[in-house]
């Protein structure tokens, strides 16, 4: 990777994977970009090149591309699961027509790209338990079925025209700095939040439900290792099961009551969100990530609890 555009780098991940890549590769070198800037989003902007750039919009990719002379895409612009379900035709839209502009732009001028698929690339007919690299995917919303559709596209890019097309199946994703955008695993990043200001959660996911989730600094890693390895070692390039733990709403309250003893949690669950979890699987096997390139977590659910609750109070100013 020498000069890198990252879309979508204001939501979740991207507005961490920018400043790791800008302290890494030179903050010259990592053009961030988004559909529209907010108020809060001033400290990411000013440390680099910023963009506004809508990957369903093909000219503004391509001549954002020519101007900063990119060679790497990381293709972080989406609609994740709850959303997707209320917005079905926007899902499809930006995670399906938006992934082929950025494939078709990357193809025209010779870039990598990185585009994260998801544990809802899975569906209730997946084996849920310790679930394989390779296996059924006949999934039941229309985030994981752009997820699964956007694994074979991306597989099509490399094989049909040579495009060093890389990504993974991320699990739920958990951090302190950007609110998640819209998922069904967002509780398990509210209830720290909860926890810290109110000594109380109520979660819209029924106890019992199992979930693989990873701390941000561990997807963090897994974005930047997956980039920089030997492309003849990857033989599944596209979509390489990774995860950190697996927990469900009581585990990730009891880990908070070892710091927060009179945390209470309650439920108040959401039919949608917990139909949506109910077809994803409990546990992924990570072996070919492992194997392939190398991938090793550094984050289970105490230690990130420790580093979560640390690092919010210090942004909640508690
Ligand atoms: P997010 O919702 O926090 O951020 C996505 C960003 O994309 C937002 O800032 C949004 O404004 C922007 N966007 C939406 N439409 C756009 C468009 N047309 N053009 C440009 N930008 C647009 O999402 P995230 O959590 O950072 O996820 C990034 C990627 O990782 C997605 O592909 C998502 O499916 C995948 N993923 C995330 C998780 C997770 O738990 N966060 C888990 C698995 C996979
Ligand atoms: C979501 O819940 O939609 C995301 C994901 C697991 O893809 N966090």
């Amino acid at each position: 990777m020498k000069k890198i555009l990252i879309t979508g780098a204001l939501g979740q991940i991207g507005s961490e994977l920018t400043r790791e890549l800008r302290n890494h590769y030179g903050s010259t070198n990592v053009v961030a970009s988004g559909r529209r800037v907010k108020e809060g989003h001033e400290k990411l902007i000013e440390s680099g090149p910023f963009e506004i750039v809508d990957i369903t919009k093909p000219d503004e990719l391509a001549e954002i591309v020519t101007k900063h002379n990119i060679n790497t895409i990381i293709n972080l612009a989406a609609i994740l699961s709850a959303v997707g379900e209320k917005h079905p035709e926007q899902c499809w839209n930006i995670n399906m027509n938006g992934l082929y502009n950025i494939l078709e732009v990357a193809r025209e001028k010779n870039c990598m790209v990185f585009t994260p698929s998801s544990i809802a690339a899975f569906g209730p007919t997946t084996p849920p338990n310790n679930t394989p690299q390779d296996t059924i995917q006949r999934p039941t919303t229309m985030y994981g079925v752009t997820k699964v559709a956007g694994e074979l596209l991306c597989d099509y890019y490399f094989s049909k025209f040579g495009v060093d097309t890389r990504g993974v199946r991320f699990p739920g994703l958990i951090s302190y700095e950007t609110l998640p955008g819209g998922g069904t695993t967002d509780y398990a990043v509210h209830i720290y939040y909860d926890a810290l200001k109110n000594k109380k959660y109520t979660s819209f996911i029924d106890k019992g439900t199992n979930m693989d989730m990873m701390y941000m600094p561990d997807a963090i890693n897994a974005i930047m290792q997956l980039m920089e390895a030997d492309p003849k070692k990857l033989i599944h390039r596209n979509a390489f099961n990774v995860t950190s733990m697996s927990f469900d709403p009581e585990m990730i309250g009891n880990s908070i009551r070892k710091y927060i003893p009179e945390f209470i949690l309650n439920y108040d669950v959401d039919p949608v969100r917990q139909s949506i979890a109910d077809s994803w699987p409990n546990s992924l096997d990570d072996s070919a990530a492992r194997e392939e390139w190398g991938w090793k977590p550094k984050y289970d659910l105490d230690a990130m609890t420790v580093d979560m609750l640390e690092k919010l109070k210090i942004k909640l100013g508690l």
